[in-house]
């Protein structure tokens, strides 16, 4: 346990280095409308595992899902009201700051406009920060969610999501960076100001867009 948590630790101070040194930067712009692959990644068949070490245990049973801040409908969905909800497929590929890029994922959830049709966000809202079951958030603009491919997803591949990829279930902004999509997703708040979240707060971009390389701030 002590191995890991040291482990840990240095896994997080690597990373607080690459935004410093501006790790992977190739200083040029991608266009989405041609390309697949964003500058400075590479394709993996893979599925790596990446978070603060600590990987929540929950059941469906001990989830559930908050919602506050500026909205006009605060609330709160336990499995039941989540699974009750409209569900959608959605196939993205995946692209985490780290460099490796996750072609054709395909996954079910319930879109996170269903969500904002929800909870009503105020005129006055402009960002949400999402909360995790393992004390991680990150921040994302409501434009940014306010879209049709952006979900919160419970089942990968066919496959009820592990517990080492966020289940029961997560957040998935397929246009964003991969660090977006809070894993164990607790609690989201609505904001009317930017506030920066976990890697936010050390060094990564407040927004992510991979085909701008906004990987650091
Ligand atoms: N709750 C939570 N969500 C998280 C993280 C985390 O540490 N905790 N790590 C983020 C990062 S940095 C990445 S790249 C992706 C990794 O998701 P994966 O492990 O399913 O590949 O989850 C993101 N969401
Ligand atoms: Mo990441």
């Amino acid at each position: 346990m002590a191995d890991k948590d040291t482990e840990n630790e240095k896994l997080i101070r690597t990373k607080e280095q690459w935004a410093k040194t501006g790790r992977a930067l190739t200083g040029t712009e991608g266009d989405p409308t041609r390309d697949r692959r964003p500058p400075g990644q590479h394709v993996t068949d893979k599925f790596p595992v990446l978070d603060l070490g600590i990987q929540p245990n929950l059941s469906t049973k001990d989830w559930s899902l908050s919602v506050a801040g500026q909205v006009a409908n605060p609330l709160k969905w336990d499995w039941a009201a989540f699974m009750a909800q409209e569900q959608a497929t959605f196939l993205n590929d995946i692209h985490c700051v780290t460099t490796w890029s996750r072609y054709a994922n395909t996954w079910i959830g319930v879109p996170m406009r269903t969500l904002l049709r929800a909870v009503q966000p105020l005129p006055t809202a402009k960002y949400l920060m999402l909360k995790s079951y393992d004390g991680y958030s990150t921040n994302v603009p409501l434009a940014d969610v306010d879209r049709d491919d952006v979900f919160i997803g419970h089942t990968w591949q066919g496959e009820a999501l592990s517990r080492e990829h966020g289940g029961p279930a997560r957040v998935v902004v397929p246009h964003l960076y991969f660090w977006k999509s809070a894993k164990w997703l607790r609690h989201i708040t609505f904001l009317d100001r930017d506030q920066p979240g976990y890697w936010e707060a050390r060094g990564y971009h407040m927004r992510g867009d991979p085909w701008k390389e906004e990987r650091y701030s």
